[in-house]
């Protein structure tokens, strides 16, 4: 039986003043919640520290000192943060542009055609047009639609499930899985020399004998009459070894840092980092996978665009050999990515048909 969640977008545009209790984070998640567009402009009068920038484009130089320099932040935001903005990724501000036509293109469809793409999370077809069902054991709902996909390897993806409107999205969104696959291999490449490992060490890992699956979330958060009360995303980490995220502008996401949630200011040409659990472990700890959540507004629709990239399920995660030393014993015990993400989930929210972040 496909059981159809209500989408936020209607109740949204229902006009409604409350929002529905499903949607009410209880008292102790509410601490540093409210607009986001508030709360980013009381963080910037207030001068409260933001995520570090970190440019890639130094990673390039001839120069050794400026190479080094740029391993070193990194390595700095990635062990004290678990995320950074980083500039200079390389990625084209045309390719950017189109990936966020195409999805703003396909979310403002009308709600029957967008139906048409509906996933059935309850027999485990996670891809496809979404919202959070309330089969978890709080009932608790997130104030969002969503549109989740495999983008890579592309003779994994299941182009049946991947918009055919616009008529561009496909061909635009393969372009942006290649990419940023590419990219990822990149910040690997720094993460690995920034623990004094081989180059190659984190892909090599995580590749295994398969490619790293990128998985692509288009969240969608319409405006919300009472942001102070709901979340976006509820509070997690991710399970991947790195997640992308590409927003159209709007501030929402906050990382926990220090016991304070800061909320992540949108800076032009720039995309967001984070350590997921996968690379914690491999990194023995040493990397981060940050605490993350998203906040809405009552003004402007937000969407960000998130790729999680993740290990083959069979890959076994454990901490790299060369991390694990007297000194520095092993944190975790080794689990496939698989057995990761069943414990957690279930863990998490005893909602095991969640299977989207
Ligand atoms: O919208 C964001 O910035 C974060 C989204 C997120 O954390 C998720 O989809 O898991």
């Amino acid at each position: 039986m496909v059981v159809v969640a209500a989408r936020v977008e209607s109740l949204a545009q229902s006009g409604l003043d409350a929002i529905p209790t499903e949607y009410i984070r209880p008292v102790e998640e509410r601490k540093d919640m409210g607009d986001a567009l508030e709360v980013v402009k009381a963080q910037i009068k207030e001068g409260t520290r933001q995520i570090p920038v970190v440019d890639l484009r130094d990673f390039n130089s001839e120069n050794k000192e400026i190479k080094q320099a740029c391993v070193e932040s990194v390595r700095k935001a990635a062990e004290e943060w678990g995320v950074m903005h980083i500039a200079g990724h390389g990625m084209s501000a045309e390719l950017l542009e189109k990936v966020q036509k195409v999805g703003k293109q396909f979310f403002d469809l009308p709600l029957e055609q967008k139906e048409r793409y509906a996933n059935d999370q309850a027999s485990g077809n996670i891809q496809g047009y979404g919202s959070k069902l309330s089969n978890n054991s709080s009932g608790q709902l997130e104030w969002e639609d969503y549109f989740f996909l495999l983008i890579h390897p592309e003779e994994k993806a299941d182009f049946t499930v991947w918009p055919k409107e616009p008529s561009d999205y496909i061909e635009v969104t393969k372009e942006y899985g290649k990419q940023l696959r590419a990219l990822a291999a990149k910040v690997f490449s720094i993460l690995s020399l920034g623990l004094g490992l081989d180059e190659d060490r984190f892909d090599r890992e995580l590749r295994g004998s398969e490619d790293l699956a990128l998985q692509l979330k288009i969240n969608y958060y319409p405006k919300c009459p009472q942001p102070d009360l709901a979340l976006g995303v509820e509070a997690h980490t991710d399970v991947s070894s790195l997640t992308f995220i590409n927003t159209n502008g709007v501030p929402g996401l906050q990382v926990l840092k220090d016991d304070r949630w800061i909320t992540a200011e949108c800076i032009p040409d720039t995309m967001i980092v984070h350590i997921g659990d996968s690379l914690e472990i491999l990194s023995n700890g040493k990397y981060k996978s940050v605490l993350h959540r998203a906040l809405v507004n009552k003004e402007k629709v937000r969407i960000s665009w998130a790729v999680f990239c993740e290990p083959a399920e069979k890959l076994m995660l454990r901490p790299l050999e060369e991390l694990v030393t007297e000194e520095t014993p092993a944190k975790f015990t080794s689990r496939t990515f698989f057995q990761h993400f069943e414990q957690k989930l279930f863990k998490k929210s005893l909602n095991a048909s969640d299977k989207t972040k």
